[in-house]
């Protein structure tokens, strides 16, 4: 309350929501100023994890736990100031997958979305309404929202990727669905890189032909690393560079130009050695992961490291600026494409 007023007056109000409280009422007037903030104030908290510490905990679960017994072996990367919500910032989930040689995770659907970004591993596949996604290092593999998918390692090395979803987006609509498939896998019904050739590569099947077999609002999903490295390095050796972000691309859906799913927007960004961006604020709480090199995030003038493999989490409105000690490759993915669907959208450049 922004006025505290007399003894009196604040006896009166207490003894007012006690009595009101079993009618579930309470007063607006003692939250307002934290409910309608001038700018966000994130619960989450800068928060970074070292993939060798990640991984050291996620190879002892690995001796434990199967990944058909756990369904998914996943260790929930919490962001520490959202603690007992499974969230690494208030709208998203992120969590590190293992799955070792000769292991499955069975195959189920739901409505939330969720993207894989490979740290680990090579040949291990996710299948993808009956099309494997054979993931290499740094691949980007999505599954949509309610589509049936599985994870299978027939090679002879773990594999271990981030998992990203929309899992505390959903939840705040309490719109979650989920089923699992009566078998393990899911028939292989189409050869793996199909979808590549029929939609990856800015072309896609005759609309009404047979061969249109995706679903039209969300055909691709895989992004080898293959693919959007010589991208991204071929524009920063041919570009000016964005002071606020460095040579940035995001991940399209191709359907609509749109952010990959309708809730998590992702991009990669390349930062030449000794390149420092200006600081820049984003409404979207965001998540790194270091590709290649070494440098400093650099948020509300704090420095963390940056070591390859490392994640962090840099959640809404908190002061970014990344320095490049080598070439630095990051991928971040983010709960942009909810907020701009919703006119929330904003950020300031310094
Ligand atoms: O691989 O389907 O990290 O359903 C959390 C929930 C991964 C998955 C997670 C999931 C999955």
């Amino acid at each position: 309350m922004a006025d505290h007023g007399s003894n009196e007056q604040r006896a009166l109000l207490e003894n007012l929501y006690e009595s009101m409280a079993p009618d579930s009422l309470t007063p607006l007037w003692e939250v307002l100023n934290a409910l309608v903030q001038e700018s966000p104030r994130s619960p989450a908290v800068v928060h970074k994890w070292s993939y060798e510490r990640i991984r050291s905990f996620l190879m002892r679960a690995g001796d434990i736990i199967s990944a058909e017994q756990a369904e998914r072996r996943v260790l929930i990367l919490e962001n520490p100031g959202l603690e007992g919500q499974s969230a690494i910032i208030p709208s998203l989930y992120a969590g590190m997958q293992l799955i070792l040689p000769g292991e499955i995770a069975p195959c189920h659907r739901h409505a939330q979305c969720a993207l894989r970004f490979v740290m680990e591993g090579d040949g291990a596949y996710t299948t993808v309404d009956g099309e494997k996604a054979v993931m290499r290092p740094f691949d980007l593999v999505l599954t949509p929202g309610m589509q049936w998918h599985d994870h299978a390692n027939h090679t002879d090395k773990p594999m271990i990727w981030l998992d990203g979803l929309d899992i505390p987006t959903v939840r705040l609509f309490d719109a979650s669905f989920a089923e699992r498939l009566a078998e393990k896998l899911h028939p292989e019904t189409v050869a793996p890189g199909d979808t590549l050739h029929r939609y990856g590569g800015n072309m896609r099947p005759m609309r009404g032909s047979t061969a249109d077999r995706r679903p039209a609002h969300q055909p691709l999903f895989h992004y080898p690393f293959e693919q959007w490295r010589a991208n991204l390095t071929g524009m920063a050796a041919t570009s000016d560079i964005d002071p606020h972000l460095g040579h940035a691309l995001e991940f399209i859906n191709p359907a609509n130009g749109g952010s990959i799913m309708p809730t998590i927007s992702a991009h990669v960004r390349q930062l030449p050695a000794g390149f420092e961006t200006k600081p820049r604020r984003s409404s979207d709480g965001t998540i790194f992961v270091v590709v290649e090199g070494r440098g400093t995030a650099l948020v509300n003038g704090e420095e963390h490291p940056l070591e390859e493999r490392d994640v962090i989490a840099v959640p809404s409105w908190n002061e970014l600026q990344l320095q490049a000690e080598t070439d630095l490759i990051l991928f971040g993915f983010s709960d942009k494409a909810s907020q701009e669907k919703l006119n929330l959208y904003r950020e300031m450049r310094a």
